[in-house]
């Protein structure tokens, strides 16, 4: 028997444990010892029921994704199932903690289900860009009804224990210890004569329009190409009998295994946990934060201190004036408010928070007594500068002073204080309450305390944190900037604004770069470009100014109703502003530029280009420690498609070698743009990819 299963009799029950920390995930191991434990329980003199139970925090987490991409082993997890189905002993599944994916197959293959009330049940799947490969799809409708299974199956959401009894997945729901109950409600089975169960025998439920409810899923799912193929695999067991079923099924997912998307969600479920945990931070411990301060009540700062309250921390909100610091609570019980209505905390936390966790304070000399300080004022490097001076004099030795600068330099900001060793940036993007990202910006002296503390609150947020080093805009500022000038370059090339968006839209971007740049405000955009003017643009480098224009006119996008698009409609009713195009074909006639035709295929590979090449600089000059590190920034902050993984698992996947030859075809009408990153060429030269970077640690 393996190791992950510890066989035992309770009187004529055998019970198998499943021992495969953390998360008893479906190993090959573990597949060997329940077929092993199933085979020796119906040998065992006395037997007459079987439990499956999980030990530690879960009944199983599903497959193991690690095995994928691999070549299978036996055993293969449906006959697996299919033997526990068939075995003449009653087959009992105590559930607890989460049963998902392959885990909660193994369940539909037990014959009665049983659970703790906190357990949850799930077939996320679709998060890897599969489907349920082991039954799920011939099995959990005929407990269901077809438009529930649907449901779980297309959104690959984990469903509560309750909720599960009343779809019929989970028959029995009792507290206490799964194996003990487990034991009693087998106990019970037996006193009550009951028989084997399978899943596969009882009767299927009503079919519905599958035609219909492929296109529907498909559209809904934003290219991604999985949870419709939940809907074939499903049509398939009435098509013929369950045997075909499992088969149809089986092709299904074996087909996806083999598709870019289940390369890029699967390097994207990894890559989401290893981007908070740095090789340099390991053992490194933070230190504690209870009680913070957010300089500054804008959108911003109201953002930062109402996931600090969420998260049950103390905030001190610090303002000018007694009329801002109102403005600022205004604007963070709207956010509250919101909080509550979608039930992320009760009436009581709510009132809790507002009248006794936040202060709204006007004094520096409030803050002596705080843990850590984010700094959320105006991107002025003088009044950053005066800010840290304050908090330098003020607050405790060992309190942590961030930035939330979005591209200033934060040694400069650090060496104003006595204590650059407490100094980092912590970028958050707006608005701060709702959106995953933060970047952890480590400055030349910050302590690797200080850098862990970073990394701590940010887990105490519910954020995805990576680590940057400082560079103007850090880690993803800064390929934005790359991309969307290599965007402006296309538009004085002949591309529209519309074009560039649609076509990036359909490449699976949430919105394109010039609907995202009238989101956030077309003024962000024209305030950099006039630092970089001011700072010297390089006389190699083509400028472009016909968004400088709409802002002049004051149209800064959703906030005045008209930027590129005109809103009078609603932010999602949006229409081309019939100013913008006129103002493009100006600019290019004053540059003396002809414009031709772009295909949408150019587009995507030149924007993209542009960004990998950027996102290798980055890599290259340890901006970012790692390519995923990168690939993360991207997918949480700046709505790049978790099916593509990011930037450069993408690059990864479509070759390396044929992107730089576009780059250096590129460069031959813009060498200055178009310079190719050393590391690019390095991997190129090596036959390496990425990948093997994020490998090599
Ligand atoms: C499937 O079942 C296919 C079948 O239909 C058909 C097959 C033929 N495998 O997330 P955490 C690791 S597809 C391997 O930090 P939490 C994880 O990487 C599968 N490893 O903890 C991490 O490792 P490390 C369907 C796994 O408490 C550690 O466990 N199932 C697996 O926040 C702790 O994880 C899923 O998609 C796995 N299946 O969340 C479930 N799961 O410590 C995917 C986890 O080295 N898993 N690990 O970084 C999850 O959703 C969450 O991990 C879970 C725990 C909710 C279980």
């Amino acid at each position: 028997m393996s190791d992950k299963i510890a066989y035992s009799r309770h009187g004529d029950i055998a019970v198998l444990s499943v021992q495969n920390p953390p998360v008893n995930a479906l190993s090959q191991a573990v597949r060997q010892g329940l077929l092993d434990g199933v085979t020796r329980a119906e040998g065992d003199t006395g037997v007459r029921a079987v439990l499956i139970v999980g030990e530690g925090r879960a009944f199983f987490a599903g497959a193991d994704i690690t095995e994928f991409g691999k070549p299978p082993m036996e055993p293969y997890l449906p006959d697996l199932i299919n033997r526990i189905e068939a075995s003449p002993l009653i087959v009992v599944a105590s559930m607890h903690g989460v049963s998902l994916g392959g885990g909660l197959e193994v369940a539909l293959g037990c014959h009665y289900r049983i659970a703790v009330p906190s357990a949850r049940v799930g077939l996320p799947e679709v998060h890897l860009g599969l489907i349920p490969g082991a039954g799920g799809t011939q099995r959990l409708h005929r407990l269901t009804g077809v438009e529930a299974a649907l449901d779980v199956m297309t959104t690959g959401r984990q469903i509560g224990a309750a909720k599960a009894h009343e779809l019929g997945i989970i028959d029995e729901i009792r507290d206490g210890d799964p194996r003990d109950n487990g034991i009693a409600y087998a106990e019970q089975l037996l006193v009550d004569g009951a028989a084997p169960r399978p899943v596969s025998g009882l009767p299927l439920p009503a079919a519905i329009d599958w035609d219909g409810a492929f296109e529907a899923t498909l559209a809904r799912s934003k290219g991604q190409i999985s949870p419709a193929w939940c809907v074939r695999a499903i049509q398939a067991s009435y098509e013929n009998d369950f045997a075909e079923g499992l088969k149809a099924e089986r092709k299904i997912f074996f087909d996806l295994m083999q598709t870019d998307q289940r390369k890029g969600m699967i390097h994207a479920f990894f890559s989401e946990r290893a981007v908070g945990n740095l090789p340099e931070l390991k053992g490194v411990a933070p230190r504690p934060v209870a009680h913070i301060a957010v300089i500054g009540g804008g959108t911003m700062g109201a953002g930062i201190a109402t996931a600090a309250l969420l998260a049950g921390l103390r905030v001190h909100l610090l303002e000018m004036s007694p009329e801002a610091g109102e403005a600022a609570r205004e604007r963070i019980a709207g956010n509250l408010a919101g909080a509550l209505k979608r039930g992320k905390i009760n009436d009581e936390q709510h009132a809790t928070i507002l009248n006794s966790a936040l202060q709204i304070v006007t004094s520096y000399d409030t803050l002596a007594e705080v843990d850590l300080v984010i700094e959320a004022v105006f991107e002025d490097m003088e009044v950053k500068k005066a800010v840290f001076g304050e908090l330098d004099r003020v607050c405790k030795p060992g309190a942590v002073l961030a930035s939330n600068t979005s591209y200033l330099d934060i040694n400069e900001i650090a060496a104003t204080t006595s204590r650059p060793g407490d100094v980092l940036g912590l970028h958050f993007f707006s608005p701060a309450h709702v959106m995953k990202l933060l970047e952890v910006v480590v400055a030349d002296k910050t302590a690797p305390e200080v850098a862990a503390t970073g990394f701590a609150l940010g887990k105490a947020l519910g954020k995805i944190s990576a680590r940057a080093g400082v560079c103007d805009g850090f880690i993803g500022n800064r390929i934005l900037s790359t991309y969307r000038t290599c965007a402006d370059h296309m538009i004085l090339d002949g591309a529209s604004p519309y074009q560039i968006d649609t076509a990036l839209e359909a490449f699976g971007f949430a919105m394109g770069p010039f609907a995202v740049a009238d989101l956030a405000g077309l003024d962000i955009g024209w305030a950099v470009r006039k630092r970089k003017r001011a700072e010297g643009l390089d006389s190699r480098a083509r400028d472009t100014t016909y968004a400088d224009k709409l802002c002049e006119d004051g149209h800064f996008g959703q906030k005045t109703g008209k930027g590129y698009y005109d809103y009078a409609g609603g932010a999602r009713a949006r229409v081309p502003n019939p100013d913008v195009l006129p103002l493009i074909e100006a600019e290019r006639a004053a540059q003396g530029i002809t414009p031709r035709t772009f295909t949408d295929e150019e587009i995507v590979r030149r924007y993209m280009a542009s960004m990998v090449n950027e996102a290798a600089k980055v890599v290259g000059e340890g901006i970012a420690r790692r390519p995923l590190d990168v690939d993360m920034v991207l997918l949480f902050g700046y709505g790049f498609p978790r099916y593509r993984g990011g930037p450069l698992k993408w690059a990864d996947i479509v070759g390396l070698d044929g992107l730089l030859s576009d780059i250096k075809a590129y460069a031959d009408t813009d060498p200055y743009f178009w310079q190719p990153a050393p590391l690019l060429t390095e991997l190129v030269a090596t036959g390496r990819t990425f990948d093997d970077l994020n490998k090599e640690g």
